[in-house]
């Protein structure tokens, strides 16, 4: 029977066909994607069972006798999974201080009982969102301290009312970065976005740039799109440089998260991503800011990135530097980043097409 079908040569297309699909598929979303997309979410986690963010941090306590000797084990032993996380109140920073009492100035955190296996940087893009950074560092902290990770927090903050722009902060904030430390990891981290479990692990894979919140509540917790690269991802600083960075181009919102995407793909290589039971975030509810406003010169932007990405990046980063700060959270850098050229008028607006 099977034989008689095979033989028609209609079926055995349909057969190659469909295991082409298959095979595109598993390349371009990952294996795990796929068995969540036809089974459901992954049953592993159960989200309806948190834990609180300062569990099991008392092992931490310094023993002075004790003597570190060995690396930080590759998968730390008191990660909890699921968390509880609530945006109510805000934190005030002297609470947050409180509760992460060996977080050095700076934001600097180094393992007590093992030498950090990891070396991660944390570079938030931040302007008029001091709320959001007092609630993401309150969770952050907690996370990444159980995840025996040595790392900082950097926070680069936009000065003065000209619009914003994401990922030239981003750039200054890893240029900054590598100057006060070596990294393993770079993880570029919007501020209004909390991991919701710990074994999420803020470390790079060696051979990918990784998007991180795969599956945030804003999106139903699924990926908006296959090429989706904003909210939190994680580049070494050798795939930081391949890439040339970010575009410093992209005023206001949208689209440079396409853009970084892009350049990925034509720098030779490939994006890596959490599974989606794994890449969960909650967003902190807000609206549009004013000086971000929609970005509508994107998609011509977009349309040029191959021609583009060489020029526009890390080798073309002009700023100023107002102020570097070691806060008792985070490492603070204030930029003037200059502002957005004049749009173009009508005329050569045509040329794009
Ligand atoms: C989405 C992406 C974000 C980026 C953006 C388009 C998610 C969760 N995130 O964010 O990564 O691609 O679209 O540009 O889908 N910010 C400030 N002050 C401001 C404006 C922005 O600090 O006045 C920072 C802050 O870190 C914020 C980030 O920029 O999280 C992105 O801006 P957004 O949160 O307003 O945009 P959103 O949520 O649509
Ligand atoms: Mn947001």
């Amino acid at each position: 029977m099977l034989l008689a079908r095979i033989e028609k040569p209609y079926f055995l297309l349909c057969l190659v066909f469909s295991q082409l699909m298959f095979v595109l598929l598993f390349y371009r979303r990952g294996a795990s994607s796929i068995f969540q997309g036809i089974f459901g979410s992954n049953p592993a986690w159960d989200y309806s069972r948190t834990h609180d963010v300062y569990t099991n941090l008392s092992f931490f306590t310094p023993d002075p006798e004790a003597v570190r000797t060995l690396y930080c084990p590759v998968r730390s032993p008191i990660l909890v999974g699921p968390l509880s996380i609530t945006f109510g109140r805000t934190p005030s920073l002297k609470k947050i201080q409180l509760r992460n009492r060996y977080v050095k100035p700076g934001g600097y955190f180094s393992p007590k009982h093992c030498y950090g296996r990891y070396r991660t940087a944390v570079i938030i893009p931040h302007r008029n969102r001091e709320s959001h950074l007092q609630t993401l560092l309150y969770y952050l902290h907690p996370l990444l301290q159980r995840q025996q990770l040595h790392y900082a927090i950097f926070v680069v903050h936009q000065a003065g009312n000209a619009t914003f722009n994401r990922a030239k902060l981003l750039n200054i904030g890893v240029r900054e970065a590598l100057r006060y430390d070596t990294w393993d990891c770079l993880i570029l981290h919007d501020v209004d976005l909390v991991p919701e479990n710990d074994y999420n692990l803020y470390v790079c894979d060696t051979s990918r740039p990784k998007h991180m919140s795969s599956a945030m509540d804003k999106f139903q917790y699924s990926l908006p799109y296959w090429a989706y690269f904003g909210g939190v991802s994680a580049v070494t600083p050798d795939q930081f440089m391949k890439i040339n960075g970010f575009p410093n181009t992209y005023w206001g919102w949208g689209g440079e998260d396409d853009d970084i995407a892009d350049r990925i793909r034509l720098s030779g290589l490939s994006i890596t991503r959490t599974p989606l039971s794994l890449g969960r975030y909650k967003m902190i509810p807000h609206d549009r800011d004013n000086g971000n406003e929609e970005n509508l010169h994107r998609y011509n932007l977009l349309k040029n990135t191959r021609k583009t990405w060489k020029e526009d990046g890390m080798n073309s980063l002009h700023f100023t530097l107002l102020s570097r700060e070691q806060t008792a959270l985070y490492t603070n850098i204030t930029v003037d980043i200059g502002e957005a050229p004049p749009a173009p008028t009508e005329d050569s607006r045509w040329k794009f097409f």
